[in-house]
Parts: structure tokens; C-alpha cells; sequence
């Protein structure tokens, strides 16, 4: 036996041991952006109805599990991630009466509703924040984060805003600073007080009650802040309120849950999402994309794109989480820029591209999550002004990043590669006017490649990205292998194909990627090569994997072997 084999059997045996297995290790999740998603009754804005009426669609695609980004009541300073009331829904999608509808009829056709829980801070005008600015005293001052000025009258401390600026605002009323590590308009809650937390559990509740499947943790990894000693992330009691969190909430039903944490590493993630823990399913890590940033300017000045990178991070998180915890898997989110448009060829190859990505991610292992029109290959919005970006970050940007001597030009390409708009334009249903999203004017502009990329045009087409994704789900579902398999990574260092082997109960599964716009000759390790079946291909089917490939532009495909 070769050391491969020797180290291949010692993790089998390791995944052999009694896992407890769970529903949504085999699930397909797909994110909805409310505002964006339908709008049915032609205000402009996506509502609950809308989505309801595309259940049909998502259950044709083989979705599990719906996230739904925030649909509270919101003054929709950041498109209600500022709450003003945890259980209401805003006005412009619907009632409780509609979520109560979406939730029943998704049950009927058997998939949840996962909710976005919001819970590091809230909106201004949410009535415990009215109470609590009314000065020290108030039953409700410390449900927030309140601190006296510096002794030069400045913010008590140097924490900054992920929206730009100091994280400390000053109120006139009471003299003192609150906090808001985002915009000045979503305070902080303070975790330490647990009148706070007993509150946002009861809610919890109420919304477990309603027979949801689950809930994404928006920045959880902040709730253990430490304000005075600059501590945000990995707060000493972080892990303590999600077990209690866990404990008298969720704990004992059989939900999805996901923390949003982009400060988690390998080890950080064991202790959120691992066996004994009693805390959370998985995290959504970010090392892929934040590697891809900057390290000065971040996310605003692009790194030419490094698969070597890519790959070892994507490899290190899947060994990381093999024998416990669980990863999860996207390329987007409401965040994030498109996926094909970031790591695929958007003009020249893109649906050869977004198959490919689609592909890589899809048969690692975790639960995969698809942003909504990742499944029809959307695009990045080519906007050429700042008057059409509606997003805070961007806007607040714009205008730090002017300040500081930044051309417009300049900021407007930054933008156009990676501002979180990108991921909001309305979802292209159809080639009818505003792409079928809605019959009156949308909130932000469509997309104007609609008429060639939506819906209508994908589900009709054999060889389309939606079947190419329909087909991965499925794959999910029917091979333990693609659930469960030991993930091996292989070519390590070659620039511009990306190949990993999973393995279980005597199959292999091997995946091989090219993630160039051009033919890319590849030597595959003696190992590997074998017949097979081929499981999915973006060009012909390949059922054998020989010693030396031809990979077509962004070809790739999967063999499922029999190695016993
Ligand atoms: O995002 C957390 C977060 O840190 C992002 O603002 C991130 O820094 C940024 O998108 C990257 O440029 C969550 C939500 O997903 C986001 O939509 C909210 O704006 C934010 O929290 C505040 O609730
Ligand atoms: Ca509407």
C-alpha cells in the first residue's frame, strides 16, 4: 500500500464512525433577496406573494430549503437588515398571513423556510432603541451600547463601521456615543445584558412556532463583542450565548441553522458547527472570497484572480471539516458579486463557466447554497453612474472613497466588479419588459442582458445552466458519495485546473476543472486513472480518465469509478 492508500483508509474508518446523519446534509438551499426576487402586485418592490408564486419553480430546480434575507418590519436603511420589529413583516412584502401561506404551501411541497435573524443589532426605530436613547435610567438603556465621550469630547474608542466612519455616533439627548459597527442607523444590541438575550430567544420562538425550518445568523460572530477592549469578533462569551441560544430555542428541534461569520477559521468553525457542541449546523466562512480582496483597499481594488489560492483554501476548509462539523458551500449571496461574473467568463464563455462553477462546488462536501439567478448564469449590472447603485455600502463608499481623491471612474469600476448591488438587480424571470420581475418600475435597475439571460429561456433549453444545476441536485440526492465522501484534493500547485476525489464504500468520484478560457493539457496521477461513469459534463461525457486530458475552455465533469 502506498501512502495515499494508508491515508486514504485511516479517513474512511475515521468517517465511518457513527455520524449522526441529518436532513439537510443532503439538502440544496437557495437564497431569496425578498426585494428582488417577484413582484407580483407591480409596486416595484418583490413581496412574500411572489415568492410564494415561484414555489413551483424552486421545487422543479429540487431546492430543499428557502433562506429568505430579512422580510421584517424595516425602515430599509440596508434593506432590512435594520429591524424596527422582529415580528411583523414589512409592509411592502405582505402580511404575517402571507409568510403563514408561504410557509404551508413550501411544506406541501416539502421544502422549509429558513429565516434571516438578525440579532447583532437592530433599527433606530425600533421601539427598545426609542426607549433606550431616552437617556441613562431608561429600563431599556442598556439593551444598547452606550459609552461617555473622550476626554476630548471625541468617540470613546477607535472602532470603524463596516459602512465607513467611526462605529461610535454621538446623541444629542443624553451626551453619550452609541454604538453601530454598520450604518448609524442599526445600534448595536448588547449581548452582556440578559434582559436583551431572554428577549431575542422568546422571539425566536415565536417564529419556531410558525413551523419554520431554520435560521441564518446575520454576523453572529459579533455577539460576544467586548467593545472596551476593541474586541468585535470571537468575543471570551461568544460560544456561551449560542449554547444558550441553542439550549432555549432551538436545541431540541430538528432545524437548519447558519451562522454568517466572517471571521471563522477551521478551528473556530469545529467549535461552532461541531458534534458535541450544541450550537449551530455550519458557518458560512469567507477565506475564499476575502482572499481574493486588496489586503489595503479591500474588496474595492481588485487581486488578479489565483486558483492555486483558491483551491488550497476551498482544499484546507473541506480536510478541516471532514471527520466533524460541516462546511458550507456558495459562491454568492446578497453580498457578494455574481459568480460567474467573478470567477467564470461572463462574455466569453458564460455558460460553460457558470456549469463549471456549479460543478467544482456542488460535489464537494457540505450543504450547498445557490443565490438566486446563480441557477440561470446572472450577471454582474454594467451601471456606469453612482445615481444607479441604491446599496449604503456602495453609496457611503462612493463618497469616502471621493473624499480620499479617488476618481469616479475609478470607484465606478470597483463597483461594477464587486459592490453587493451587483447581486441585487431583480431576478430575470423573462424576457418581457423588466425581465418579468415586475409590470411597474423596479427599485433598481434590471439587468439589461435580460432579454438573453432568464428563466423562461433556461428551463426551456436541454443544455442550459438550470438543468446543469437541477442535475447536480439530483446527483446530491441519489450518491452517498457526493454527501459523505472523503474529500482529496490532487494537482495542488497546477494554475489553472482545479481536480478533487471523494471517496465512500468502495466508489470514487473525481472531479476535474478547467478554469481557463482555453484549452489546457492536464497529466492525471496514476491513481486516478480509471473507466467510469460519467456523472455530469459540461461538454461531451467523459467516462474515462486517462493519463494525459485535453480540457476544453472551463470543461468539466465528473467519474464516478468502483474502486473495489
Ligand atoms: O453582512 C455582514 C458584513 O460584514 C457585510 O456587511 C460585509 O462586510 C460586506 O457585505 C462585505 O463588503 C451582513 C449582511 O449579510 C449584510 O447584508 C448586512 O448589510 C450586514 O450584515 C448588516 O446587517
Ligand atoms: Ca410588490
Amino acid at each position: 500500500m502506498n501512502d495515499f492508500q494508508d491515508q486514504l483508509a485511516a479517513a474512511i474508518k475515521q468517517a465511518e464512525l457513527p455520524i449522526e446523519r441529518k436532513w439537510w446534509h443532503t439538502a440544496t438551499v437557495y437564497q431569496v433577496y425578498p426585494r428582488s426576487f417577484c413582484d407580483l402586485n407591480g409596486d416595484g418592490v418583490g413581496d412574500i406573494p411572489g415568492i410564494t408564486s415561484k414555489l413551483d419553480y424552486l421545487k422543479s430546480l429540487g431546492i430543499d430549503v428557502i433562506w429568505l434575507s430579512p422580510i421584517y418590519k424595516s425602515p430599509m436603511d440596508d434593506n432590512g437588515y435594520d429591524i424596527s420589529d422582529y415580528q411583523d413583516i414589512a409592509p411592502e412584502f405582505g402580511t404575517l398571513a402571507d409568510f403563514d401561506r408561504l410557509v404551508s404551501e413550501a411544506r406541501n411541497r416539502g421544502m422549509g423556510i429558513v429565516l434571516d435573524l438578525v440579532v447583532n443589532h437592530t433599527s433606530d426605530e425600533h421601539p427598545w432603541f426609542l426607549e433606550s436613547r431616552k437617556g441613562p435610567g431608561n429600563p431599556f438603556r442598556d439593551f444598547y451600547i452606550w459609552r461617555k465621550p473622550a476626554p476630548d469630547g471625541g468617540p470613546p474608542n477607535s472602532l470603524k463601521s463596516s459602512f465607513g466612519g467611526p462605529a461610535w455616533t454621538l446623541d444629542p439627548l443624553s451626551g453619550e456615543y452609541y454604538l453601530h459597527l454598520f450604518s448609524t442607523r442599526q445600534p448595536d444590541l448588547n449581548w452582556e445584558n440578559p434582559a436583551v438575550r431572554a428577549e431575542i430567544y422568546k422571539m425566536m420562538n415565536w417564529w419556531l412556532e410558525r413551523g419554520i425550518a431554520g435560521f441564518r445568523m446575520d454576523v453572529i460572530d459579533y455577539i460576544g463583542k467586548q467593545v472596551d477592549r476593541e474586541i468585535v469578533h470571537d468575543g471570551p462569551h461568544l460560544h456561551d450565548y449560542l449554547q444558550e441560544m441553542n439550549r432555549r430555542t432551538f436545541g431540541n428541534r430538528d432545524i437548519l441553522t447558519v451562522g454568517e461569520t466572517w471571521s471563522a477559521t477551521p478551528g473556530s468553525a469545529l467549535l461552532y458547527s461541531g458534534r458535541n457542541r450544541h450550537e449551530l449546523s455550519m458557518v458560512f466562512q469567507f477565506e475564499h472570497v476575502t482572499q481574493q480582496w486588496d489586503e489595503m483597499f479591500g474588496k474595492w481594488r481588485s487581486k488578479p484572480f489565483d486558483l492555486v489560492k483558491l483551491k488550497s483554501v476551498l482544499g484546507k476548509w473541506q480536510y478541516a471539516l471532514s471527520d466533524d462539523g460541516w462546511n458550507s458551500l456558495f459562491w454568492g449571496n446578497h453580498d457578494l458579486p455574481r459568480a460567474v461574473s467573478k470567477y467564470g467568463d461572463a462574455t466569453g464563455y458564460p455558460a460553460e463557466s457558470a456549469k463549471m462553477l456549479a460543478t467544482v462546488l456542488h460535489l464537494m462536501k457540505g450543504t450547498p447554497f445557490i443565490y438566486q439567478g446563480e441557477e440561470i448564469g446572472m450577471t454582474n449590472v454594467p451601471f456606469t453612474t453612482i445615481e444607479q447603485y441604491r446599496d449604503i455600502e456602495t453609496l457611503n463608499m462612493h463618497r469616502l472613497h471621493i473624499e480620499a481623491g479617488l476618481s469616479p471612474e475609478e470607484f465606478i469600476k470597483g463597483a461594477n466588479e464587486n459592490a453587493r448591488d451587483n447581486a441585487r438587480t431583480p431576478m430575470q424571470w423573462s424576457a418581457a419588459p423588466y425581465g418579468g420581475f415586475s409590470t411597474g418600475v423596479p427599485w433598481i435597475e434590471v439587468n439589461p442582458n435580460y432579454p438573453t439571460i432568464n428563466a423562461e429561456r433556461e428551463m426551456t433549453d436541454e443544455k442550459s445552466i438550470w438543468n446543469h444545476y437541477r442535475k447536480l441536485i439530483a446527483l446530491r440526492k441519489r450518491h452517498p458519495v457526493i454527501v459523505y465522501g472523503i474529500y482529496q484534493s490532487w494537482l495542488d500547485s497546477h494554475p489553472d485546473v482545479f481536480v478533487y476525489s471523494r471517496t465512500l464504500d468502495g466508489e470514487r468520484l473525481v472531479v476535474v476543472a478547467n478554469f481557463r478560457a482555453r484549452e489546457v493539457p492536464v497529466e492525471l496521477p496514476g491513481e486516478l486513472r480509471m473507466p467510469g461513469e460519467c456523472l455530469i459534463s459540461n461538454y461531451e461525457p467523459v467516462d474515462r480518465l486517462d493519463e494525459n486530458l485535453t480540457l476544453k475552455p472551463y470543461e468539466a465533469f465528473a467519474v464516478l469509478a468502483r474502486t473495489l
